[in-house]
């Protein structure tokens, strides 16, 4: 299946919507406190992008609320919401696999399988990490990361990492990436925003977990003052996250160790000694940036309620929408000339197609 997509660059946003929060339908949370002047983003520049960006095509179809896509040698590992991991080999067979985890996936608003990051010998050792809401409902919503080990046929438990990170219908985070002997681990306030600036608390943090599990999890926390990190890719040792605003003014910020980001303080483009203001912000109307991917030249955002994969320039931070007509965009990855990216129609806040969720890649050079 092949669609023909676009090439528009933003030159401002299109218009507001006056409810524009996270995902989809949440609580509000944070009182509108900015003053008019701040909302007013700087408009992106009106030079021409450098991408070329060809035809979107279909891998894989049927995919089940997917979250996170991971490469593999032969083809890709997607970790659904519900708990399975599906299986693509390189022709685009999918095989739903269940998981073995010794805590069930408890699957709730946006929680339930989140994040996957494979291990570098992932071929032979069948090693990779998952991010994962469990325990009930009411006030006993918690999120952990564990090891599991695929064997060709299942995915088993094979260790635990970080557990009892807070949890809620809303606001668990849960990107990983791996990046050599540390695991990258977002986590989201929970839906208590004051969690956020709690250094005893892993909630509303970027956590930079040793996986040789030393230290204690406080030892862990990266930066803190994050509200709902869903994005995070490192480029040249610069890292990246995108965050959700409480109303639109999604953040993508450069994550630098023991910053505060500013949740629930300031936001979006507010300033604070001692809080770091973002690299980008979208403005008033709703991105729900969910996974990012980097190069040299560009920030590439999934987003979800936006339906757009876009590529924000790192110098000039001007956007340039890549594809525009699959629905919401859960996660995307960059390898060589073409990007890799998951739709996310299929979580009842989108309009799925009969194929979806789907795999789809696109050139971009
Ligand atoms: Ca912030």
């Amino acid at each position: 299946m092949k669609r023909q997509i676009g090439i528009v660059t933003l030159l401002f946003l299109m218009g507001c919507t006056p409810e524009s929060t996270n995902e989809g339908t949440e609580p509000p949370t944070l009182e509108e406190t900015r003053s008019e002047s701040e909302t007013d983003r700087e408009t992106s520049t009106t030079e021409e992008s450098n991408l070329e960006i060809g035809e979107v095509t279909a891998i894989a179809e049927n995919l089940s609320i997917p979250w996170s896509l991971a490469r593999t040698e032969e083809g890709w590992l997607v970790s659904e919401r519900g708990g399975t991991i599906t299986v693509i080999d390189s022709s685009g067979r999918a095989t739903r696999q269940d998981v073995n985890f010794k805590e069930s996936v408890f699957e709730i608003g946006e929680g339930g399988l989140l994040g996957l990051a494979l291990s570098e010998d992932f071929e032979s050792s069948g090693i990779l990490y998952a991010y994962h809401t469990y325990g009930s409902s009411g006030r006993n919503v918690q999120n952990r990361v564990v090891e599991l080990t695929w064997d060709g046929e299942r995915f088993e438990e094979t260790d635990v990492l970080l557990d009892e990170i807070p949890g809620a219908r809303f606001h668990n985070g849960g990107r990983l990436l791996l990046d050599g002997e540390h695991l990258w681990v977002t986590t989201g306030d929970a839906l208590v925003p004051e969690l956020a600036q709690d250094e005893s608390s892993l909630a509303g943090k970027i956590l930079r977990i040793p996986l040789s599990g030393e230290g204690k999890p406080t030892d862990w926390i990266y930066s803190l003052g994050h509200r709902n990190p869903q994005g995070l890719s490192q480029i040249d040792e610069v890292l990246y996250a995108s965050e959700h605003g409480a109303s639109g003014h999604d953040e993508v910020n450069v994550i630098e160790e023991g910053n505060n980001y500013g949740w629930p303080i300031i936001e979006a483009n507010q300033e604070q000694d001692g809080l770091v203001t973002p690299w980008f912000e979208v403005g008033e109307t709703s991105w729900a940036p969910s996974g990012i991917a980097t190069d040299e030249q560009y920030v590439y955002m999934a987003t979800l309620r936006n339906e757009r994969l876009v590529a924000i320039d790192r110098e000039t931070k001007q956007v340039t929408t890549i594809v525009e007509d699959v629905g919401r965009i859960r996660d995307v990855w960059l390898e060589d000339d073409t990007l890799y990216f998951i739709s996310n129609n299929t979580d009842g806040r989108g309009n799925p197609q009969p194929q979806d969720d789907q795999l789809y890649q696109v050139t971009i050079r």
